[in-house]
C-alpha cells in the first residue's frame, strides 16, 4: 500500500485541496504543518488523531511542523454555536508551555509559535497588506461563519480565519511549508490560507482534512460524561484512559485501531477476526487500550492499568496491597475517616453523597461497594478489620466511580 492508500484505508482523509495531493503525499520530502491552540494546559484524545497522522506522514518521509497558537489562542477559533470566552494572556502562556512539553516529549516534532510573527503586525499594515485579500462575502460563505450568522459573531472571532491564513503564508514563505493538515472543522481555515498563498505568491499549496472521530451515535469521541479524556496523566489517569478505550463500542473499535495505532492492515484484520469470534472477550478493545496508554504514558503505566482493571473487574481488590492500591488509584478522590464510622456518615463526610438522604438512596439502590463488598444496610459500620492492610477503603459508587479512604 502507498502512504496515501494507507491514510485512505484508515479513514484519515476527508477533503483534499490542491492538485495531485496523492502524488505529493506518496513522494515524501515536503514540509507540512498542523496547528493547535493553547486553550487548555493539556491535549486531549480529540487532538490525537491528527498528531498521529502527522507521525504517519513523518514516517513516510515528510517533515512535520506543529504550530501552537500563542496568537490565535488569544482570539479563539469560532465554534458553530456561540462565541468563546476570552482566555487571559497568562493562561494562554501557561497552556502554551503545557502543550509544548507534551508535543515535544511525545512526538519530538519541530514546534513554532504564531505569536512570534503575528505580534508585531500593526493594525494599519494588517488591513492594507492582508485585509485587501479577503473578500467579506467569501468569508461569510465559510461554513463555520455561516452557522454563526443567526446567533452572531464578533469581529474578533470573525478575524480568526485571517490569522490562520497568515500563518500558512508565513510558513510557506519562511519554512517552505506547502501543506496543512487538520480535522474537518478546519477546512475553511485551510482553504483561506491556500487562497491567500495563491493570491500573494501565485503558487500552489496543499491541504487535507481528517474526519472527526466519533462514537457510533455520531458524538465526538474522546469525552467521558462530557469531560475530555486528557493526555496529561495527572488530569486523566492511565487507568481512566485504559478504561475509556476498553469500553469502545464493538461497531467502532476497528475504526479506532486504524486511527490510533500503528498496527498494519494485516494485523488489524487478524485482530478483528479473533474479535468477531468472541466479542465478549473484548480482544480488539484490549489491544487498542493497551497500545494507546503505552504510547501516551509508557508501558509500566499500561501494565498497571491492566492489572487494576482486571482486579476491579473480577472484584479482587483485596488481593492488591496498600501500595498497589495507592499507586493504581492515583488521581482518584481521596478522604480520611476514623475507625467505627457508620456508612451514611462516611458517605456524606467524604462527599461521595451530597446529603444523608442521597447516601441512603445509594445504599438502598445497591450502588455502593467497599472493597468490592456491596453495602446493603444503612447501619453498616466501617472498621479497620474490614479495610485493606487495616487502613484502605476502596469505595465504588455505581459502576465506575471510585474513591479511596484511609482509616486514621
Ligand atoms: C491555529 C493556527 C494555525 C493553524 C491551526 C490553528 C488551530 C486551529 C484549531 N484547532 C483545534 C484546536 O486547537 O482550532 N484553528 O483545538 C483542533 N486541532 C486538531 C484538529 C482538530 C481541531 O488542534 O480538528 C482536532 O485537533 O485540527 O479542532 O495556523
Amino acid at each position: 500500500m502507498t502512504l496515501y492508500e494507507d491514510l485512505k484505508w484508515r479513514g484519515l482523509i476527508k477533503d483534499e485541496a490542491g492538485e495531485n495531493l496523492e502524488e505529493i503525499i506518496n513522494k515524501g520530502g515536503i514540509t507540512f504543518y498542523l496547528g493547535t491552540d493553547p486553550s487548555a494546559d493539556s491535549l486531549h484524545v480529540g487532538h490525537l488523531s491528527s498528531l498521529l497522522t502527522a507521525k504517519r506522514l513523518e514516517i513516510g518521509g515528510h517533515h512535520p511542523i506543529i504550530l501552537i497558537g500563542g496568537a490565535t489562542g488569544l482570539i479563539g477559533d469560532p465554534r458553530p454555536i456561540t462565541e468563546r470566552a476570552m482566555i487571559s494572556k497568562e493562561a494562554v502562556l501557561n497552556n502554551y508551555q503545557g502543550l509544548y512539553n507534551q508535543i515535544h516529549n511525545l512526538f519530538g516534532y519541530e514546534i513554532v509559535n504564531n505569536y512570534d510573527w503575528s505580534k508585531d503586525i500593526n493594525f494599519i499594515d494588517y488591513l492594507r497588506d492582508y485585509g485587501k485579500y479577503f473578500n467579506v462575502n467569501y468569508m461569510l460563505d465559510k461554513d463555520i461563519i455561516r452557522r454563526r450568522l443567526d446567533t452572531g459573531i464578533t469581529y474578533t472571532e470573525f478575524s480568526y480565519m485571517i490569522m490562520q491564513a497568515l500563518d500558512f503564508l508565513w510558513l510557506f514563505e519562511n519554512k517552505n511549508c506547502i501543506m496543512q493538515a487538520a480535522g474537518s472543522d478546519q477546512w475553511g481555515n485551510i482553504t483561506a490560507g491556500i487562497d491567500l498563498i495563491r493570491k500573494k505568491t501565485g503558487k500552489e499549496a496543499y491541504g487535507f482534512t481528517m474526519p472527526l472521530v466519533t462514537d457510533k451515535s455520531g458524538k465526538k469521541f474522546g469525552k467521558s460524561e462530557g469531560n475530555a479524556i486528557w493526555i496529561d496523566k495527572n488530569k486523566t489517569s492511565s487507568y481512566e484512559v485504559y478504561q475509556y478505550f476498553l469500553n469502545a463500542e464493538d461497531e467502532m473499535v476497528e475504526n479506532y485501531l486504524k486511527v490510533y495505532t500503528f498496527l498494519t492492515k494485516e494485523e488489524i484484520e487478524d485482530i478483528m477476526q479473533k474479535h468477531h469470534e468472541k466479542p465478549e472477550l473484548r480482544t480488539a478493545q484490549k489491544i487498542l487500550a493497551k497500545d494507546i496508554v503505552t504510547f501516551l504514558h509508557g508501558e509500566a503505566e499500561a501494565l498497571k492499568a491492566i492489572k487494576m482493571s482486571e482486579a476491579l473487574f473480577s472484584g479482587k481488590v483485596k488481593e492488591l496491597t496498600k501500595e498497589e492500591i495507592e499507586d493504581i488509584f492515583k488521581g482518584v478522590p481521596n478522604f480520611n475517616t476514623e475507625n467505627n464510622v457508620n456508612i451514611v456518615n462516611l458517605l456524606t463526610e467524604s462527599k461521595i453523597a451530597s446529603s444523608k438522604r442521597e447516601a441512603r438512596e445509594f445504599i438502598n439502590a445497591g450502588s455502593i461497594t467497599i472493597n468490592e463488598e456491596k453495602i446493603t444496610t444503612e447501619d453498616y459500620l466501617i472498621t479497620k478489620e474490614k479495610a485493606i492492610d487495616n487502613e484502605i477503603l476502596v469505595v465504588r459508587r455505581g459502576k465506575k466511580k471510585y474513591f479511596i479512604g484511609r482509616i486514621k
